[in-house]
Parts: structure tokens; sequence; C-alpha cells
């Protein structure tokens, strides 16, 4: 007996987003879509669930200035809109960001896209953030432009924008109330001076809707982050997500609020909580009602540089690139090559989906309930890390409709080498508690003592499908417990926490 690893027909919405809560773990998303927008999105980490897991993004931090106060962020930290919080390393010059560009690009093969996003806004560096993006798409063509901001600067921006081949914007919109905007954002700055409150707010909820308009008239792909900020604008999330879409944006991203004292953010000193990973995900799919939903974000830092999810800026500080020899020309023939190889996998990938298809499953009229499974995993899609080594563990939903991706969960490294093993301990029962929720835990290795500890909390851990892809893998072990009766008791850490 085989699972579908499609999940059911995905109706598809008016704004050519999928409208299936299930945006999950296959490019099956993006097959609607006209050839141009595929063309735009199917290498793009941050806008197809598939690609992220094997294409890279940098960001370069050209941007420090900010319009706008936003009650998440404290300026000496990244932007909240697009990074987690800490300090960017190196602030640099448009020169210099094209030139670890060229570096990161040469030594990176696997990345596709340039992201401008902070440590403040863009847009309200346009000199710094256009000199970039003017010297980048004549020096590194093959590279995609994306711009991440708040939208308060961005009608005035648009041409400018559309003039640099730029086709993918962010915009974060927390909200389209000023009342619950002026709980979010204190102020603004707007015609050489500050405005607060509600007014304030008013002025850059219609600046974020009129660019929005103004880009998707364009053909500006457009994506909309929200911060999820319980008791603020949790409950008005869905009516952002529905208005949004009506005006065409192509992929709405709810990232949860990060709030922590020692980020010295309003929220945090003033003990605003994020959400729990549970609240976040049945936001996600309250709102995937009405649009296609990023599930993969990695709120990354405003000088991010890999595969979401890891950080290898370290490699290329600016003394590191400045002894970089880099031949664009070469470099951009071995990006083409690296990227047709990875084109052509992902083409078998989907081939073999395709075969596995079986309409009349059985299976599928069974109804068994569905069961959340976390993944070590380092890109290319397979369960290839040591559970010990994992700094995020991908979390996916097996149902009888098939696999989809839920989110991440971050946790502490569990196992680092050398002398740490007094430290192991307090990790090893943070990322069991990050893997709430999860009855299964798939990695390519694991050792006894996490072994044991993961199945009293009622988490199995799997290390048998090491190499494999994580759809399969998911599907085999979800039919495994189908037919061993496993789905028949209550999903073990729930009988565990009521023992
Ligand atoms: Fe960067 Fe943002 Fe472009 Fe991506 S990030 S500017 S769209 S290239 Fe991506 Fe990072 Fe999430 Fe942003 S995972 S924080 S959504
Ligand atoms: Fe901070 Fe970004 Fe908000 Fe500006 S827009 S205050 S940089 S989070």
């Amino acid at each position: 007996m085989e699972l579908n690893v499609v999940s059911e027909e995905a109706p598809v919405s008016s704004a050519g987003g999928c409208a299936s809560s299930s945006c999950g773990s296959t490019d099956d998303q993006l097959s609607h879509l006209p050839d141009a927008i595929r063309e735009k999105v199917h290498n793009h980490p941050c806008y197809s669930e598939e690609a992220h897991h094997y294409f890279a993004r940098m960001h370069v931090a050209v941007a420090p200035a900010c319009n706008i106060q936003c009650h998440y962020c404290n300026r000496k930290y990244d932007c909240s809109n697009e990074s987690r919080p800490g300090v960017v390393s190196e602030l640099l010059t448009p020169e210099e960001a094209v030139m670890k560009t060229k570096a990161v690009a040469a030594n990176i093969p696997q990345m596709t896209v340039l992201g401008i996003a902070g440590p403040g806004d863009p847009l309200a560096n346009p000199e710094r953030t256009f000199a970039t993006f003017r010297m980048l798409s004549e020096q590194t063509p093959d590279i995609k432009l994306c711009v991440s901001t708040n939208g308060l600067a961005l009608p005035d921006c648009v041409e400018e924008l559309s003039k640099h081949n730029i086709d993918h914007v962010t915009i974060t919109i927390n909200t389209v109330d000023p009342d619950i905007g002026a709980q979010i954002y204190p102020w603004i700055y707007w015609n050489n001076r500050r405005i607060y409150g509600v007014k304030g707010a008013k002025i850059l909820i219609e600046q974020q809707q009129k660019g929005l308009e103004m880009l998707t008239e364009r053909g500006i792909l457009v994506k909309v982050n929200s911060v999820m900020i319980p008791g603020v604008n949790d409950q008005h999330l869905k009516e952002v997500s529905r208005i949004v879409k009506a005006k065409g944006a192509f992929l709405h991203n709810v990232m949860p609020l990060i709030a922590e004292a020692e980020h010295g953010t309003f929220y945090g000193v003033m003990g605003q909580r994020g959400p729990e990973p549970d609240e976040l995900q049945a936001l996600q799919d309250e709102c995937a009602g009405d649009m296609n939903m990023m599930r993969h974000c990695r709120q990354c830092r405003a000088d991010a540089v890999g595969l979401l999810g890891e950080d290898r800026g370290e490699e290329f500080t600016l003394d590191k690139i400045a002894e970089m020899n880099v031949d664009y020309g070469k470099a951009m023939k071995v990006r083409a090559e690296v990227h047709a190889g990875i084109a052509e996998e992902l083409a078998e990938k989907q081939a073999k989906k395709a075969r596995l298809v079986t309409p009349d499953e059985p299976l599928r009229k069974g109804h068994q309930r569905p069961v959340l499974m976390a993944v070590a995993t380092s890109g290319q899609g397979v369960i290839n890390q040591h559970f010990g080594h994992a700094t995020e563990f991908l979390v996916y939903e097996a149902s009888h409709t098939g696999v989809r991706f839920i989110g991440h969960r971050k946790v502490d490294q569990y196992c680092i080498g050398g002398d740490t093993c007094g430290e192991k301990e307090s990790a090893l029962s943070g990322s069991i508690r990050a893997l709430a929720g999860c009855e299964v835990v798939l990695c390519a290795k694991i050792g006894f003592e996490p072994w044991e500890q993961l199945e009293t909390a009622g988490i199995k851990p799997n290390g048998e499908h090491a190499m494999e892809p994580i759809d399969d893998a998911i599907l085999e072990v979800y039919q495994e417990m189908i037919e061993s009766g496993a789905l028949d008791a209550a999903p073990l850490h729930l009988s565990h926490a009521s023992a």
C-alpha cells in the first residue's frame, strides 16, 4: 500500500496563489502558476518552500536608518521585519556590498537571491539601497534582487524599484487598523517630523496599502510579512490576509513576535509574549483559507548568508573577502551548471512523486489522525543531520491526505563535541521542549542517551531513513504507524503527559 504524497487537489485562488491550507512540502504549490511567475519563484528560497532546501540567499546590510519605530525593535539590533534580534556584524557601503555579493556567489553557487533587509528600512536609505541594486543589476545579472520594507516610503520608490529589475518586494504589514497600529508603532517620521499614535499609524497603513497596489499593478511579486503579537493583532491578521490577497499579494508570511527583555525592545521589557508554535500554526491555517502562506521563514539577520536556517556570514567578513580573488564571469558559468543540476534533481523528484500518486488509495478514506514529525536536515530535502548537531528541526504533518510542511523549531545544538557534557543536559531538555507536539523525530543518527529521553517524553526517535527524501520517509513511517495500530491510540506524548 502506498500513501499519496500529493495533498488533495489544491484550489487555485484568483490571485494566483494556492488557496489550500496545504501549501506544503512539494513544489506542486507552484504548478498552477503561469510560466513567467514560476520562473521568478522556483529558485527563490523564500517564495518557494521546495527551493529553500536547495537555494541560498544573502543579505547585505547597507541600510542603517529607519523612518518608523516598532515596539519589537531596538535599533542596536537587526530589523525584526526580516531578521532575528542580534547586532549586524558589519555595516557595508554599496561598493563593499557588491564585493561581498560576488565573493559569496562565487563560493556558494546555490545562492540565487540578494536581499536588502536592514538593519533599518532599505527605503529609508534610498541612496545606499539603490546604488547597491544599480551596481548589482549590471555586474551580477544572474542574481535575483529582493527588498524588504516597512512600506512608509514605498509609493515614492516604486518607479526606481521597477527600473532595477527588482521583482520581489516584501512589505511588513502588521495591521490595517490604525487603533491596533498605534499599539505597535509609537511613531513614524513623516515630512520631517515625528507623528505619534493613531495619526502616525494611519499614514503608515495608507502608504503600505498604496505601495502594495502600485507594485502589483506593475507585476512585481509582493510578499507580505506580519508579526503575530498575541493580544494585539492576532485576531486581526486574518483580515489583513484577506485584504492583501485581494490587492494581489503573492504570499503571506505570519511570523512569531520575538520579544526578550535583554534585547531592550519595548515589548521585551514590558513582558509582551510571543505566540506558541501551535498558536502560530492555527493562525497560519486560518489565513491559508484566504491565500498562499509562507511557513518556512527563519526571521533572518540583516546580514544573513547561506541556506535559510544557516548563517555563513563569518566566512565572508570584509577582511576575508578582501583576500578572495573572484572571477565573476567564471563563477557565473559554475553557478549556471550547479543550478541546472539542482533543476534536474528537482524534476526527477517531481516525476517520482507523480508516479506515487494513487488516487483510490484505500488509506485515504481511513481519515487516520494526523501526526507531527520533526526532521533533522541540513538541506537538499533529505534527512542528513545527526540529532545532536541540529540547531533547528523542520516539522511536518503526515495525514491521510499526504505530507505538509508546518514550520521549524529552533533548538540549542545538543552535541558540540569537546568537554561540554555538563551543558548537554539542559540543551537536550530544551530540544525536547521545543519538539512538543511531535510524535516522531527523524534524523541521520542519534545517540543512546537522547534516544532514551526522547522516548520517555513520548517522541519516537528514528534513524532508519538517513539520506532519504523527507517526504518519502515521513510517509513510510506514517504508514508503519497505521499498520501497527499506533494511530488507534492517543499520541504518546499526550498519554505520557497525563500519566
Ligand atoms: Fe531576504 Fe526577505 Fe528577500 Fe528572502 S529573507 S529580503 S524575501 S531574500 Fe526570507 Fe529571511 Fe523570512 Fe525574510 S526567510 S526573514 S522571508
Ligand atoms: Fe526596526 Fe524594522 Fe521596525 Fe524600523 S521597520 S523600527 S528597523 S523593525
